[in-house]
């Protein structure tokens, strides 16, 4: 739990006093904590600058103010050149099948066995303080301090990426980040820029079609899933290798908001995604999600209809289950934001024994890439001896030395190896990491394989799966993406793609966008195959977890509200796992219709319905039917499929939105435990998506 802050009104008190001049001295009390320079000189004045007199010019000699503002001048570090927006927390991963047969890895060696972890949730394309919920991949990195060394799974919540190729990484960046030019716009792939630049790189369409999903505008970092995307190889003591692909599965389920929600929450709470992680955890929740692993050989890798190698390309889980290996819990939040999450440095190059890179030319690319990048970031070679990089489960002894922040040289005059002084660590061939032995043949050319060819097979596997509201959702957030390209040159040629994907698809694109003729499908490398099959594993909506627990229930209430019903109200929020915020007109309570003042956690303006899972409606004297806010509160509701319970008083409201409880199974009378219990019920399938078949485009 987060330590009680300290109430303003506890703060010691300066002691004030006046010098021989009359000028005033402000000091702490004896046994207060004092003050210092980095060099530890106790400052005597932190409020005044020294100046040769009162009002005079400063003084160059005031080494403390220099010092202090010195200090502040270099604070920023500059932010990470995509996936600059993240939020980190501590946990445990724990072991729940024993894989030894499969790999050396030490966090899976034996059942039971528990490796720290911090985990580092982002966005790719935003800037730092750009806000959590645009459309765009999440990065879902983890670092496990393992007892042979740090081991990082850099990861994201879609299974596949845009590129075969890591040297297209650049273009891919600069075309989805602000023009060079204008410096807009922020967080956001709807514009000409990134679509042109997809639009030209057939390989991406399976992963826009993914993009294009809910899965880009997931509920919360907790309800989202976790891929590797590369296939790995675990590795055996003895050199035996396996393919592997990482998953990891919320155990709240997968879950995401719809695209009005998300723009509107961007405004009410830019933060919703680190405060719901934070909340989490100060509550004591412990996100979780289980670690599964495909398996497969390199016969399965031959008879796959696709290359295993090709990072645009995933291993349907109906052809290759997914296993559970573990369990990651987070359950502590950082001490502090810059020294843990934006001091972490991942490295996909950070492999233990036991796993190991396959020649997905992407893993390749990424394995320079990210070194490389902390160098710029961390200003130095040292970085990894900052506590959130430094190994916490091993010891670290070798005799790099020196360069910027240097804090671990070693004693003595032994600096490199072999040495006859007998001293110093020595490498060790059993214990020590042995690359696999991949046999290499090959030309050195600028080729890609053509196995790598078919773009687009996946991206209509992708698309088929998806239930007729999620198809709905792509086809909208396709329409949005294209309508804000200004050349129609750029949309047409996006159409021409969903051609090869899926027909009616393109056709309904053309007629949204106002594109008077079908066009003609883009070349293609290689025809789609028509009779692929869905996968059922790859829709969230099909995959939804039937609980409501760690969701949060938002209850307008006024003055004269009925204090019973909402008790009732409370306990079921309560029994089901969930939260309950209660919002109304003022901060300072709301009076129940026998007097008593009831805390509330948000005011009305503040708090739109964007920001809960589910909603209720129990209105007082003031009935709430002429408040703007409370209109938009239930209106947003009701168009988001949200389920919406209501006490009778809630009737005039529900007129003024031209709603009735009759007409719509996911609006609830709320009038007792019974009723209230019923409701929460209910909210375990989420949403009333049937509601959405009213609404035109
Ligand atoms: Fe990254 N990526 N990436 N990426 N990536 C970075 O490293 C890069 C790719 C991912 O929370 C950078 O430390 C290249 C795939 C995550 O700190 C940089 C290529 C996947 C994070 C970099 C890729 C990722 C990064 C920027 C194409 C999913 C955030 C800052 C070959 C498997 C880690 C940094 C954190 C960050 C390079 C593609 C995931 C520049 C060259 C595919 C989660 O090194």
């Amino acid at each position: 739990m987060a330590d009680t802050p300290r109430q303003p009104d506890t703060l010691d008190p300066l002691i004030s006093d006046r010098g021989e001049g009359g000028e005033v001295h402000q000091h702490a009390a004896d046994g207060a904590e004092r003050l210092t320079t980095a060099q530890g000189v106790v400052i005597s004045d932190n409020q005044n600058s020294l100046r040769a007199g009162a009002p005079g010019p400063t003084l160059l000699e005031d080494f403390a103010m220099r010092e202090k503002i010195f200090h502040f001048d270099h604070e920023r570090i500059p932010e990470r050149v995509v996936h600059a927006r993240g939020y980190g927390a501590h946990g445990t991963f724990t072991c729940t099948r024993a894989m030894g047969d499969v790999t050396q890895a030490a966090p899976f060696t034996e059942e039971g066995k528990q490796t720290e972890v911090f985990v580092r949730f982002s966005t790719v394309a935003g800037s730092k303080g750009s806000p959590d919920l645009p459309r765009d991949v999440r990065g879902f990195a983890v670092k496990f301090y393992t007892d042979r060394g740090n081991w990082d799974l850099v990861g994201n919540n879609i299974p596949v990426f845009f590129i075969q190729d890591a040297t297209k990484f650049p273009d891919l960046v600069h075309a989805v980040k602000p023009a060079p030019d204008r410096a807009f716009p922020q967080a956001q792939s709807a514009h000409d820029n990134f679509w042109d630049y997809i639009t030209l790189t057939p390989e991406a369409m399976h992963m826009v079609m993914w993009q294009m999903s809910d899965r880009t505008i997931p509920r919360s970092f907790t309800t989202m899933e976790g891929f590797g995307v590369h296939t790995f190889r675990f590795v055996t003591a003895d050199g035996k290798s396996t393919f592997v692909k990482f998953h990891w599965k919320p155990r709240m389920g997968l879950q995401s908001v719809l695209w009005d929600e998300a723009v509107k929450s961007n405004g009410a709470d830019p933060d919703r995604h680190r405060r719901d992680l934070w909340d989490a955890i100060d509550r004591g929740d412990s996100p979780t999600w289980d670690l599964g692993v495909q398996l497969f050989d390199q016969d399965f890798a031959d008879n796959f209809a696709f290359d295993v190698l090709d990072p645009t390309k995933l291993i349907p889980e109906e052809d290759c289950p997914v296993e559970l290996i573990g369990t990651l819990q987070l359950d502590r939040a950082v001490d502090n934001f810059f020294a843990e999450t934006e001091q972490v440095a991942f490295c996909t190059g950070n492999v233990i024994p036991g796993i190991d890179f396959t020649d997905d030319p992407l893993l390749q690319g990424r394995n320079f890439s990210y070194l490389d990048t902390q160098l710029k970031r961390l200003g130095g070679p040292n970085f990894t001896k900052l506590p959130i990089n430094a190994p916490k489960g091993c010891p670290v002894s070798n005799y790099q030395q020196d360069g910027h922040m240097q804090t671990a040289n070693r004693k003595g005059r032994v600096n490199y190896e072999p040495n006859g002084w007998g001293e110093g660590p020595r490498e060790h061939p059993l214990e020590g990491y042995v690359s696999y032995k991949a046999p290499v043949t090959g030309d050195k050319v600028r080729l890609r394989p053509e196995s790598f060819a078919d773009h687009y097979s996946q991206a209509r596997q992708f698309y088929i799966s998806q239930t007729p509201s999620e198809q709905e959702h792509i086809l909208s957030a396709l329409v949005f993406e294209l309508s804000k390209c200004v050349e129609p040159a750029v949309r047409v040629r996006m159409v021409s793609h969903l051609v090869n994907i899926d027909k009616d698809l393109a056709r309904d694109a053309c007629d949204r966008l106002g594109i008077a003729d079908l066009p003609a499908p883009a070349p293609a490398a290689q025809p789609t195959q028509t009779d692929i099959e869905a996968s059922p594993a790859l829709s969230i909506q099909k995959m939804g977890e039937d609980s409501f627990q760690g969701r949060i229930m938002g209850v307008m209430i006024s003055d004269g509200f009925d204090g019973t019903l909402l008790k009732a109200l409370e306990q079921a929020v309560t029994d089901t796992g969930a939260v309950l915020r209660v919002v109304a007109p003022r901060i300072g309570g709301a009076t129940c219709s026998k007097g008593d003042l009831h805390p509330v956690t948000d005011q009305i303006g503040g708090a739109p319905s964007v920001l809960f899972d589910a909603v209720a409606i129990i209105p007082g004297d003031d009935n709430l039917a002429s408040s703007p806010a409370a209109i938009d509160f239930l209106n947003d509701a009701y168009v988001h499929c949200k389920f919406i319970g209501v006490s009778a008083a809630a009737d005039d409201l529900l007129d003024a939105c031209g709603l009735s409880r009759d007409d719509d199974d996911g609006i609830f009378a709320l009038t007792d435990a019974v009723s209230a219990s019923d409701l929460l019920d209910a909210c375990r399938s989420l949403r009333v998506w049937d509601r959405e078949d009213q609404f035109t485009a």
